[in-house]
C-alpha cells in the first residue's frame, strides 16, 4: 500500500482529536492562492503527517505552551511590531545545537503552519510562511491592535508533530476584550455558522458539528486541503493549543478537551471561492 493511501486510511479510521498534533491546513483569510488549489487537487490529506502515526489518544501532552520541545526551539528574529502596520515576521526552528532545521516532513507545500492570536483570543490569523534558502521562514504580518500576541508554529519533523509557541508585542495602549459569551451561532462574511448540539466534558470525546447557511439556506462548501474544514481550539487562560481535522464529508470534528473551562474555537472553511473563519466560545464541563 502506498504511503499516501496508508495515511488516508489512518485519517479516515481515527478522525480522532489530536491534541495539537495535527499539522494545520489552511490559508488563513482572503482569496485562495494557487498552491491551495494544487494541494487540494492533489489529495492534500497526506500532508497531515502527524495524524496517523501514534500521535492520537487521550494522554497527549498539551501543546503550544512552550518555545522548546523535543530538542527543537522556535527562534524569532524580532518580536516587536508597530500596531496596524504590515512588517515581515522572520523565524527559524533550531535544534539543540542551535542549527537551523531545514527538513520538515510534509510532502506538499504546507510544511509549516503559523497561528497568531492576541492573548485575549482576538485577532486570529492562520498563515503559511515562506521558507527561505537559509532554512528560515518569513511571512508578512500585521498585528492590527496593540497587545501581546501568541504565535504558534505547527509542523512535523522526523515523524513528530510539534507546536512551538512564543510571544509577539504590538506597542500601544492595549484595550483587552473579554472573551465573547458562549454561543452556538457565529456570523462571518454574511454566513451563519451554527455549532450543533455540542456538549463537551473534560477528558471525554465530544462531537463538534457545524452547519453553514446564508439567508436560511445551506451553503455548499468546497474542499479545503482535502477536508471540509479545519478547527483550532485554544484554551482560555494559557492558550493551550488544540488543532483538529474533520470528517471528510461534513464539518464534524471529534474532540477531547483536556480540562473544564472555556475554549475559543476557530473554524475555517471554504465557500464561494474564499476561506472564512468563524469563531465560537465553547464551554467544557468538568
Ligand atoms: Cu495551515
Amino acid at each position: 500500500m502506498s504511503r499516501t493511501a496508508f495515511k488516508l486510511m489512518g485519517f479516515l479510521a481515527t478522525l480522532a482529536l489530536v491534541f495539537g498534533a495535527a499539522v494545520a491546513a489552511g490559508s488563513g483569510f482572503g482569496p485562495l492562492r494557487d498552491d491551495d488549489r494544487a494541494a487540494s487537487a492533489d489529495g492534500g490529506m497526506d500532508e497531515h503527517g502527524g495524524m496517523g502515526e501514534g500521535e492520537h489518544g487521550a494522554a497527549q501532552p498539551l501543546r503550544g505552551l512552550a518555545v522548546s520541545e523535543g530538542g527543537l526551539t522556535l527562534r524569532l528574529s524580532g518580536r516587536s511590531f508597530a500596531a496596524g502596520a504590515t512588517a515581515p515576521l522572520r523565524f527559524r526552528i533550531v535544534d539543540a545545537d542551535g542549527v537551523t532545521v531545514r527538513d520538515f516532513d510534509l510532502e506538499h507545500t504546507r510544511r509549516l503552519h503559523l497561528i497568531v492570536v492576541r492573548r485575549d483570543l482576538s485577532g486570529f490569523q492562520h498563515l503559511h510562511p515562506r521558507q527561505l534558502a537559509d532554512g528560515s521562514w518569513s511571512t508578512p504580518l500585521e498585528l492590527a491592535e496593540p497587545g501581546t500576541y501568541r504565535v504558534f508554529a505547527d509542523f512535523s519533523h522526523d515523524g513528530s508533530a510539534r507546536t512551538l509557541a512564543s510571544d509577539l508585542q504590538a506597542d500601544g495602549q492595549v484595550h483587552s476584550r473579554p472573551l465573547p459569551p458562549v454561543a452556538p451561532v457565529a456570523t462571518v462574511d454574511g454566513l451563519e455558522v451554527r455549532l450543533v448540539g455540542a456538549t463537551s466534558r473534560a477528558g471525554e470525546e465530544s462531537e463538534l458539528s457545524f452547519t453553514v447557511s446564508r439567508d436560511g439556506r445551506p451553503v455548499a462548501l468546497a474542499d479545503y486541503l482535502g477536508a471540509k474544514g479545519h478547527l483550532v481550539a485554544l484554551r482560555e487562560g494559557d492558550l493551550a493549543f488544540l488543532h483538529v481535522h474533520p470528517d471528510a464529508d461534513r464539518l464534524r470534528f471529534m474532540a477531547t478537551f483536556p480540562s473544564a473551562g472555556r475554549y475559543r474555537l476557530f473554524l475555517q472553511f471554504r465557500s464561494g471561492g474564499a476561506v472564512h473563519t468563524a469563531a465560537f466560545t465553547h464551554e467544557v464541563a468538568g
